[in-house]
């Protein structure tokens, strides 16, 4: 499959509630976007608990919701942009970063439209970003309680177990990688070829893959966030997180064998920026 295919091409619906100055340059741009399937009963809650006073703007993209998904973030006065075909959550995250770039965001963040993750921490996951620390924060459930939080004990194993392959084989000590609320700085995103990454949900672990092979692995901080389980928050059921993990490992793998030279994949191609 051609994963940087036009079919899909997006369509900007409306501008937002733009209100930084990115060409400024004093006050970094912050802006928050948002991968949405199906989010109409949630994403009303999401866009309360952001913390607008930092933000600069919001965009979400629609992976062709069979809801009202698009309808609210229009009244929401959200940038909205709609796929013409659904691609899945990665690729509706390549449009999301290319979106937010084009805006001249200096720090993007991932929020799910589905409520899952809590909103009010974002301040607490860009402030590493902004005093300069790190170019990735990963906003991690098992630095807390996810039990507590409704966490599924198959899903808080099978996380465990990713995680501890995901340290071993990149040499690092994070509490997870597979949260869904992130921030990452400008000059990551633009060094890191993205879009070359799966459609599906190991989208995320691709990109963790590529910023370590990228030699950026000090720049991944974490902080605590809690999460909430219920239906409308979560549609992977066992099944495919079966394939997720798997696709996981594969992941692993492939960075294993680039970095040992024994098979170079062009996706962990990507260099640190000023190296
Ligand atoms: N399932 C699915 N989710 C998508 C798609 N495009 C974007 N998303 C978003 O991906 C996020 C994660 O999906 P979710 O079902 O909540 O995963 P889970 O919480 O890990 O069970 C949600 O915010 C969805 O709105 C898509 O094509 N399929
Ligand atoms: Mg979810």
């Amino acid at each position: 499959m051609d994963l940087t295919s036009s079919a899909a091409a997006p369509s900007t619906e409306a501008a937002g509630e733009h209100t930084g100055s990115p060409a400024a340059g004093a006050c970094p741009m912050v802006v928050i976007v948002m991968p949405a399937y199906n989010a109409a009963r949630t994403l009303e809650r999401t866009y309360a608990d952001i913390p607008h006073e930092i933000v600069d703007h919001i965009i979400l993209v629609d992976d062709v919701s069979r809801d009202e998904t698009v309808e609210i973030a229009r009244q929401l006065g959200l940038e909205t942009i709609i796929h013409q075909q659904n691609l899945g959550y990665g690729g509706n995250q390549k449009t999301c970063y290319d979106a937010a770039l084009k805006a001249g965001a200096d720090v993007v963040v991932m929020l799910h439209p589905d409520y899952q993750y809590d909103a009010t921490r974002i301040p607490a996951l860009i402030e590493p970003i902004l005093a300069g620390r790190a170019d990735l924060v990963l906003g991690s459930r098992f630095l807390g309680d996810p039990l507590a939080g409704g966490m599924p004990k198959w899903k808080y194993v099978s996380n465990r177990f990713l995680t501890i392959v995901e340290n071993l084989a990149f040499g690092l000590r994070l509490s997870e990688y597979h949260t869904g609320l992130r921030a990452y700085s400008r000059r990551l995103l633009e060094a890191i070829p993205y879009r070359l990454n799966n459609n599906d949900f190991v989208f995320d672990q691709e990109l963790i893959a590529q910023v370590v092979a990228a030699g950026m692995q000090r720049r991944i901080d974490e902080i605590a966030v809690p999460t909430r389980y219920f239906e409308e928050a979560s549609s992977v059921g066992f099944r495919r997180s079966v394939v997720y993990g798997l696709s996981t490992l594969r992941v692993v793998l492939r960075y294993v064998l680039h970095r040992l030279r024994v098979r170079r994949s062009p996706k962990l191609q990507a260099r640190r920026p000023g190296a």
